[in-house]
């Protein structure tokens, strides 16, 4: 028998976190929300649906990581000039944070009638915002940067989708991180697994001793329709494009009322988790792209899971 792992996150009592009725304006969800610590607080930077349907990203603040305040205007409205606008005309979403140097790099998916596209944007203190460049051309979502340089370069993982190759995770390479390239694909989806239909980049990974640990989400489609899950990587530490294995086991599935039912059901998804100095790493997730949770799981306990129960790559 395999050695699965039951129970690898443990959800926080309090779950939901976050909710639209924690939030000063009209919204419909509170979701996706990228995360990270500056000045020793937690800083999440949520999307919301609007009333009409269309995304925004809004800033909620923590000292603990689980009780958290937002903040009474919206971090991030779609553009309404410049070469952003056009691209960003239905919302932006799903937005991942990057804190790499001195400053935190924003990468958010940009809605608009030419498709889904990756917007990159950056702040030093997250009061005010730069957005840099567009970083992807159509049909891409889940763009991560790695949170140090390789041999110069920024690295990323993205998910491109064709017919051909559908829902991959692939790596790219930029000098100045406006333009990027040597892209390769380094994880697919596998058939009658889990993750067969999608599988794609989630938090922002981070660093352990065995390598960096990559939380993705995959998606299995059902005769109800898709379900969501997490599962986990672990990329070889000095050249992320190896990848030293892939838990064969998903990490977390929709179980919770607020996940199994909601404004899309049967959805956990990631785009930020937190390592702790206490060998734990706290994941944030959406639940049925409604509400947000947050919940713990031991380092050594993913590592192990990604090296010693590996599924095919
Ligand atoms: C994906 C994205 C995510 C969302 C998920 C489940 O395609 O749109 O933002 O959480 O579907 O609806």
């Amino acid at each position: 028998m395999k050695n699965f792992v039951a129970n690898v996150v443990t959800r926080h009592t309090e779950n939901p976190i976050l909710t639209k009725d924690n939030v000063p304006y009209p919204v419909a969800t509170v979701h996706n929300a990228g995360i990270v610590k500056y000045k020793g607080r937690y800083i999440m930077l949520f999307r919301s649906h609007q009333l009409n349907g269309r995304s925004i990203i809004g800033r909620a603040d923590s000292d603990d990581g689980y009780r958290f305040d937002v903040h009474p205007e919206p971090f991030l409205e779609p553009a309404t000039d410049g070469q952003f606008a056009e691209y960003e005309e239905y919302g932006v979403e799903d937005l991942r944070i990057c804190h790499i140097e001195d400053e935190f790099l924003l990468t958010y998916s940009m809605y608009s009638r030419h498709g889904v596209r990756i917007g990159l944007a950056r702040t030093y203190d997250f009061e005010t915002v730069e957005r840099v460049a567009v970083i992807s051309q159509a049909d891409y979502r889940n763009i991560v940067i790695f949170p140090e340089k390789f041999n110069g370069r920024y690295v990323r993982l993205d998910r491109p989708h064709s017919e051909i190759s559908s829902w991959s995770i692939w790596i790219s390479y930029s000098p100045d991180l406006v333009h990027w390239g040597d892209s390769r694909i380094i994880m697919k989806p596998i058939p009658y697994h889990w993750d067969e239909m999608k599988v794609g980049p989630g938090a922002t990974p981070f660093k352990t001793t065995s390598g960096w640990l990559h939380i993705y989400h995959g998606v299995f489609n059902t005769m109800r329709g898709a379900v969501y899950r997490l599962g986990v990587a672990l990329h070889e530490l000095h050249d992320p494009s190896r990848i030293v294995g892939v838990s064969d086991q998903w990490i977390l599935q929709p179980e919770a009322p607020w996940e199994v039912s909601g404004y899309v059901p049967n959805v956990v998804f990631t785009c930020g988790a937190i390592p702790e100095g206490d060998g734990t790493v706290k994941i944030y997730w959406g639940g049925a792209d409604t509400v947000m949770c947050v919940g713990s799981a031991k380092i050594d306990t993913l590592v192990q899971l990604c090296k010693a129960n590996k599924r095919v790559l």
